[in-house]
């Protein structure tokens, strides 16, 4: 018996380590059906493919999918072209999706999920020259009132939608820009310029003309002490409608440490890359970070932000600030020594008791980092723990953070202070955080210590997937991307080439999975593979009378268990993590689209488009 054949749906690097996942069918823990079956390699168009050799590895259970399967190994194809594979055990014969092998396999994936944030502006039209089927009118271009004092009215425009709601959020959006913009000054290679958006042909990259539209409306969130608001949306979800129908009251909600922290890091790495391209803009960021720098200092315990009770868009509440406050004077640190001009007496202190911002900065990142690394070598210990109890339990979050995404920026902030020494060492950039060689040692070998605990995850998973089932929580898309994004990270930070080789193989693992090898066999990024999904939660998708999503964007992905009403009902119960998933439009908690989920799959993605 056998029951399927899951690819990568988009396709493989010429020279990567090439896996498909066999399932031989009956879902039994401890099912290992030993019929041996032949598995063939097959051109598009049917034709076979002989001389290369083809390992099928063992049988065994994989708590992920809940099922048992093997690894079957097809490395040695490496020529480029399309392709399919077939298995059969005499009985039964399974086929594989169509994938690719190519040394630019990734780039049609990754243009579209650049250009799929273009779909997500608010604030202008989006005419047909651009959008074709998706073009829409301009929406939310009305004032906002601010929830403290509804006599103010703001005039906010633009930004990017934040998901399938029309709430746009600001550490959200600082987390968002980190990923894109890091992914630029890494991999400027990587990304194109022909994106197909109305800025493009100016003179500006294209990534970079669409973050500008979102760095430009987050600008506008910032209030007068420096404060950046948390998030400008409608008291309560809209329902499904065109976001030019949304005509609720916008409220732009009180000032939140988090997005200051978020704000204060994107502007800093912003203010560096459109330097070359918008110099004066490139200083009203960095003067907005400064500002944004100053309130953080001046505000060191501050209440975390809360939905108030009538409200009830997305919250992204969190109580520890202190990773966004790392990421922050990490990025200061490196990126607030450009202000100085002739005159500029604000880095040479003055009287005995002056103390300069960059000092500042420096006795932040000490004290928080001093807090924060303890609790990190703590959580590691948790981690070995339970692994080693084989503890699993339903519906817990991750013991391991990989620190890239919104809840928590530890990893941006170490990126941020790491690379930046080695960038200069290669005469990338010549910033650098002036940071002490000790915490810059201990934040390495964090990164390196759980980087092989992913490795070592990915080799147990029969679809060679750093992931327990408890870390299929809501966005578990994002999880599997970020933790390749850390993979990533880590390979810049070792100079081992055996261990820099695991960890980008194992990073490249984790986008196999985005794209189609796991369990439902289904690619979780629209337009690209035979069995992408097909149904966002997205307003924009159900609304605009057009059949096909926006290509390019990131679906959620299984949440274990389903979150919302209908992935409840759709899911059945006792269903394992990567099962607990449908492509169904309004599960909430399987199948959204986020600015965030897209931005990280960009990261990896375009790491390995270089
Ligand atoms: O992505 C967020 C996920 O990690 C949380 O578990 C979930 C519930 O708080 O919220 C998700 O974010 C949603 C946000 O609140 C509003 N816009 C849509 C986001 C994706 O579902
Ligand atoms: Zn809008």
């Amino acid at each position: 018996m056998l029951s399927a054949l899951h690819v990568d749906q988009t396709g493989y690097l010429p020279d990567s380590l090439k896996l498909a996942i066999l399932v031989p069918g009956g879902n039994k823990a401890g099912d290992t059906d030993t019929a041996s079956p032949a598995v063939s390699i097959r051109t598009a168009d049917g034709g076979v493919v002989t001389g290369v050799t083809i390992d099928i590895g063992p049988v065994s259970y994989d708590a992920t999918a809940g099922e048992s399967a093997a690894r079957v190994d097809f490395s040695g194809l490496t020529e480029e072209g399309a392709y399919y594979l077939e298995a059969t055990d005499g009985a039964d014969t399974v086929r594989s999706d169509t994938f690719r092998i190519a040394g630019h396999v990734y780039r049609e994936v990754l243009d579209d999920m650049c250009r799929a944030l273009y779909f997500q502006r608010c604030g202008c039209e989006l005419p047909a020259e651009i959008a074709g089927e998706y073009a829409r009118h301009a929406c939310h271009v009305r004032d906002a009132v601010l929830y403290e004092d509804r006599t103010v009215r703001l005039a906010l425009r633009g930004g990017w939608h934040d998901a399938g709601d029309f709430g746009r959020y600001a550490s959200v959006a600082g987390t968002t820009l980190g990923h894109l913009l890091y992914a630029w000054e890494l991999f400027p290679e990587a990304l194109s310029d022909q994106l197909h958006i109305p800025e493009s042909g100016d003179g500006m990259p294209d990534i970079l003309s669409e973050c500008r539209y979102e760095l430009d409306f987050l600008l506008q969130l910032q209030a007068e002490d420096g404060g950046v608001y948390h998030k400008v949306t409608t008291m309560r979800h809209p329902d499904f409608l065109m976001p030019e129908e949304d005509d609720g009251e916008l409220f732009v909600f009180p000032v939140s440490s988090v997005a200051t922290g978020a704000f204060a890091a994107a502007m800093c790495i912003a203010s560096r890359v459109y330097e070359p391209y918008e110099p004066d803009l490139s200083r009203t960021m960095l003067h907005a970070a400064v500002e944004a720098g100053q309130w953080l200092l001046a505000h060191p315990d501050y209440p975390s932000f809360h939905n108030p009770p009538e409200c009830n868009t997305g919250e992204y509440g969190d109580d520890d600030d202190r990773d966004e406050r790392l990421w922050a004077f990490t990025e200061l640190l490196r990126t607030d020594i450009l202000l100085t001009h002739e005159g500029d007496r604000s880095h040479a202190g003055a009287g005995p008791h002056h103390v300069t911002r960059q000092e500042r900065y420096r006795r932040e990142i000490e004290r928080l980092w001093r807090d924060m690394y303890e609790d990190e070598l703590a959580t590691l210990d948790k981690y070995d723990r339970a692994l080693a109890a084989r503890e699993e339990v339903r519906g817990q979050k991750p013991i391991l953070s990989d620190g890239f995404g919104w809840t928590d920026n530890t990893t941006l902030a170490i990126l941020s202070a790491t690379v930046s020494a080695r960038a200069a060492e290669q005469g990338i950039t010549s910033i650098t955080a002036d940071i002490s060689e000790e915490i810059r040692e201990e934040m390495t070998s964090l990164i390196l210590a759980k980087a092989d605990r992913l490795i070592s995850e990915g080799r147990e998973n029969v679809y060679h997937l750093a992931m327990q089932p408890r870390d299929f929580t809501w966005g578990s898309s994002m999880v599997v991307t970020n933790r390749a994004d850390l993979l990533i990270l880590a390979s810049m930070l070792t100079d081992d080439e055996e261990r820099v080789r695991a960890y980008e193989r194992q990073a490249l693992e984790q986008l196999h999975y985005l794209l189609g090898r796991n369990a439902p066999g289904v690619s979780y990024v629209t337009g690209h593979g035979e069995h992408a999904f097909l149904h966002p939660h997205n307003r924009v998708t159900s609304c605009d009378g057009v059949d096909a999503p926006i290509p390019g964007e990131v679906s959620g992905g299984p949440c274990f268990p389903p979150l919302d009403p209908e992935g409840e009902r759709l899911v059945p119960a006792g269903s394992v993590p990567q099962y607990c998933y449908a492509d169904a439009e309004p599960c909430y908690s399987l199948n959204e689209i986020t600015i965030y989920w897209n931005s990280s799959a960009i990261f990896a993605a375009a790491f390995f488009n270089r």
